[in-house]
């Protein structure tokens, strides 16, 4: 009897002929209601979104491994699955170079009000030459402050250093050395990465250390001119607190592809105002890039479910 799986995300049917040939996969669209009995004979789940907490755990007494279709992992409970040693395994690295990509969208878009002026010309706004009231400010030769020197941040800085000319600085929990030598990155606490920084770019996880990191007190320490752009999670800024800093002047745009509440309510102060460039959380959403993720993801729960990981498990201390 092949294991049970529930698959609760839509993958390409080739893949999911790759699961099938392992498990019997039962297949939601999101995570299975409480008390469906699925959850009691899952032995593996697969998917993205939805949480994964004690409650979710409680209702799957056979579970023996996770593989979610994404490098974050801050809806799961990491602790409550590695008590019950269960592996969580993430697809950490085919997406890098994607949401590095989206990090110089929102940069380009929101320091250059790509969609406000595309948005005036269809409104038939263009009549003749363009004056400074469809400027925007120079991308090339700034100061970059990344915050979170990761994988994404080190591609962030290689486009900033290589593509846009720009000094690089940033701040994370240990300095890193290939930043540094390769991209001339500089390491700098968060004040000074606040104060220098002409784009501010957070690519941290969500974590209790990093919930609201940035708000109205570090938004304050930031040049007027700045423009804050975020592709880590929502929570780790002060949502309130930019709103208000963006109306203010406090900073001038922001560019934001994360959010506290995803899907953002249509309502959202943040879409009434003009020096905002809001995404719907695309920071890896390419066809191809999904399809890594996906790919990546089924092969972790092949290797989780027949005890053969190699890679890609946050919690490791789980493994036999
Ligand atoms: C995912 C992401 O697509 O990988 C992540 O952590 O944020 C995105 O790439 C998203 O989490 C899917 O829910």
């Amino acid at each position: 009897m092949k294991p049970s799986v529930i698959l609760y995300k839509s993958i390409p049917a080739d893949l999911c002929k790759r699961l099938e040939q392992h498990f019997t996969v039962t297949e939601f669209d999101g995570l299975p209601p409480a008390g469906h009995p699925a959850l009691a004979q899952a032995e593996g789940i697969i998917g993205s979104g939805g949480k994964v907490d004690r409650a979710f755990l409680a209702q799957t007494p056979r579970l023996c491994a996770v593989s979610t279709i994404s490098v974050g992992y801050d809806t799961f409970d990491v602790e409550a699955l590695t008590e019950k040693a269960i592996p969580l395994m993430h697809t950490p690295t085919v997406l890098t170079e994607t949401v590095a990509d989206t990090v110089f969208a929102l940069i380009l878009s929101s320091a250059r009000r790509v969609v406000e002026v595309a948005e005036r010309v269809k409104a038939g706004d263009w009549k003749s030459g363009i004056g400074s009231d469809w400027f925007g400010i120079d991308v090339h030769h700034k100061t970059i402050g990344i915050l979170g020197m990761g994988r994404i941040g080190l591609a962030v800085a290689q486009r900033a250093h290589f593509g846009f000319s720009m000094e690089v600085l940033y701040n994370a929990r240990r300095h890193h050395a290939e930043a540094e030598t390769r991209f001339n990155a500089r390491y700098c606490d968060l004040d000074t990465l606040l104060a220098e920084s002409d784009f501010l770019c957070v690519t941290l996880p969500l974590t209790e250390e990093t919930r609201h990191l940035i708000g109205h007190e570090q938004l304050a320490k930031m040049k007027s001119s700045a423009i804050l752009i975020n592709i880590g999670r929502g929570a780790v800024v002060d949502e309130a607190a930019l709103v208000e800093a963006l109306s203010n002047g406090t900073i001038h745009a922001a560019g934001l592809d994360v959010f506290v509440q995803e899907p953002l309510p249509v309502d959202s102060p943040l879409l009434k105002l003009p020096n905002v460039v809001a995404l719907p959380h695309i920071g890896s959403a390419t066809h191809e890039t999904r399809y890594g993720m996906a790919a990546c993801a089924v092969d972790n729960l092949i290797a989780a479910l027949t005890g053969d990981v190699k890679e890609n498990c946050v919690n490791p201390q789980v493994l036999k």
